[in-house]
């Protein structure tokens, strides 16, 4: 039994789930948007982390049918809490660096949008800097035209890839999600402290908004709310649950 012969066949046998994990606006206490995180459940393993299967999904190409699924559970779910009557939110999904050089990317993403009835501007796609230097002009175009649609565009982990400023200015991304291995110890360890305040800084000066990952305390959030950071995530408000447990959580129109 090897995960790779597990992972055929996954999506089709219904073992695939998306959990949602909200942001919060610093400023309003509300949730303005949730990052969509996929989850396996095996019937024999029981839960595999993304992180053990992302990368053989990605090493043999399986991850271009799976994050297609993740784009469009996600939106058909964002569209179903604006029906239910929600204050609309953005839906964030990971990409992979595999589903990234699909040539086809932004006609799928168009598609699901356009199946799903979901606004664009109600859905945010969050990209690595690592996956993004390797064809740097190839890139730009990319994000350039998934701009044009009006999708929002966030560089994950911020502060751990190359973080190249020059490349930075030139990818039109609108959103910098700081790594939470910054804000994990923001508080205790003045270096963390230091390159959380440069993104900070970095991000208003490019006039970029700015979501810290990983907030597990009040202290970090203090900080993090005087620094001038626009969004959180973490466990703090919540870990990623599934789209039940988040509904009550969301706003009513009134
Ligand atoms: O949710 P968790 O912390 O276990 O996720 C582990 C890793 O898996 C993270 O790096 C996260 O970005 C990634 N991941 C989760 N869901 C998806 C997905 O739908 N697509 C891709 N490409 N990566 C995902
Ligand atoms: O790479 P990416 O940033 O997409 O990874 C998101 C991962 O971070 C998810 O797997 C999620 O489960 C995890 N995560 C979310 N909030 C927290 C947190 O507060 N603490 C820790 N340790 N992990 C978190
Ligand atoms: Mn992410
Ligand atoms: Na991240």
């Amino acid at each position: 039994l090897t995960l790779e012969n597990e992972l055929h066949g996954a999506l089709e046998r219904n073992e695939m789930v998306v959990y949602y994990q909200p942001l919060i606006d610093l400023h309003s206490g509300q949730i303005t948007a949730v990052e969509a995180l996929i989850r396996w459940q095996h019937p024999t393993l029981g839960m595999i982390s993304p992180a053990k299967f992302i990368p053989i999904a990605e090493a043999n190409g399986a991850i271009v049918q799976i994050g297609e699924w993740v784009l469009r559970t996600a939106c058909a779910q964002n569209r179903a809490w604006q029906l239910a009557g929600f204050t609309p939110i953005r839906m964030s999904v990971n990409l992979s660096a595999r589903q990234f050089e699909q040539p086809y990317l932004v006609e799928v993403i168009n598609q699901i949008l356009e199946e799903t009835e979901l606004q664009a501007s109600n859905l945010e796609l969050e990209v690595t800097e690592s996956f993004l230097m390797g064809n740097i002009e190839r890139s730009i175009k990319t994000l350039k035209q998934l701009r044009e649609v009006g999708i929002w565009l966030a560089l994950d982990d911020f502060g751990t890839g190359y973080s190249s400023l020059s490349y930075l200015k030139r990818f039109p991304v609108n959103i910098l999600k700081i790594d939470r291995s910054f804000v994990q110890d923001v508080v205790s360890n003045p270096d963390s402290a230091a390159v959380t305040d440069a993104i900070i800084a970095l991000a208003k000066s490019l006039r970029l908004s700015i979501t810290a990952e990983g907030v597990e305390t009040q202290e970090q959030l203090d900080y993090l709310k005087m620094q001038g950071c626009d969004e959180g995530q973490g466990y703090y408000f919540s870990r990623p649950v599934p789209a039940e447990i988040i509904a009550p959580m969301l706003q009513k129109i009134s």
